[in-house]
């Protein structure tokens, strides 16, 4: 009797135990909590795409985006509007600071990721894949694409 419940406990705590120890590996990987992560759909011959979501930095330190990238673009960058001689203009930026428990929004008239030259086509349901690079670490998400209104 003994010997046929200790191997079933133990299978038990063993999956217990891995289910644990994964939950814990992807926390580590993933620095930013990304929400409301989105690409409003444009007319096919529109070559360039917009991204817009808020990241979240739950951590106690500055979290610094030293790059973007996507495999459907030739280029990708953060960009932000700028006022200047009464027009809206886009400037790149290098780097991108979400402050320790803080949060950064990308959102339309503001700071946006922008998709240069498409490869591929997207329409209203795709997903845009992006990498976000912070220092040596990286994380990967996908943009879903919405018809604009
Ligand atoms: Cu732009």
């Amino acid at each position: 009797m003994k010997t046929r419940i200790l191997p079933t406990l133990l299978l038990k705590l063993s999956v217990i135990l891995s289910l644990f120890i994964t939950s814990n590996a992807l926390h580590a990987t993933e620095l930013l909590h990304i929400k409301k992560a989105y690409s409003p759909e444009a007319p096919p011959v529109v070559k360039i795409l917009a991204g817009y979501m808020e990241l979240h930095n739950p951590t106690s330190k500055d979290i610094v985006i030293t790059g973007v990238s996507s495999p459907d673009f030739e280029h990708v960058e953060i960009h932000s509007m700028v006022m200047r001689d009464g027009m809206m203009h886009m400037d790149r930026q290098d780097t991108l600071v979400v402050p320790a428990k803080g949060q950064v929004n990308l959102e339309p008239g503001d700071l946006h990721v922008m998709f240069i030259n498409k490869l591929k086509s997207f329409k209203d349901g795709d997903h845009i894949p992006l990498t976000i690079q912070m220092g040596k670490q990286s994380q990967s998400l996908s943009l879903p694409v919405r018809k604009s209104e």
